[in-house]
């Protein structure tokens, strides 16, 4: 075990002590479930603007109100204003001016 067929003389680098042999294969939670590994998150997050409405016009000074969610949880809430970073919170909850 750990031998290329081909090459005899080239053995498996490292340590081999967990084999098992299945008779067909394995589904991808079988597989994770061996491995102990815990499946990705794949629920992404959620954002409620409350403040403005949606499609409201704005100028000057706004105010915005948001509240994000997650299966997991949240580390923080950041708005961007072409590509850049207007705000941010650490916070679940975002009520700050917003300078358009
Ligand atoms: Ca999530």
């Amino acid at each position: 075990m750990g031998r290329w067929e081909d090459n005899l003389d080239e053995e498996f680098d490292g340590l081999i002590d967990d084999v098992r042999v299945y008779n067909r294969a394995l589904t991808l939670t079988e597989v994770q479930q061996l491995a102990n590994v815990t499946p990705p998150e794949t629920i992404p997050p959620t954002v409620s603007i409350t403040a403005p409405a949606d499609g409201a016009n704005v100028t000057g000074i706004i105010f915005v109100n948001a509240t994000a969610s997650d299966n997991v949880g949240i580390v923080g809430v950041q708005f961007f204003r072409c590509n850049k970073i207007q705000q941010k919170t650490e916070e679940t909850e975002f009520k700050n001016p917003i300078i358009i």
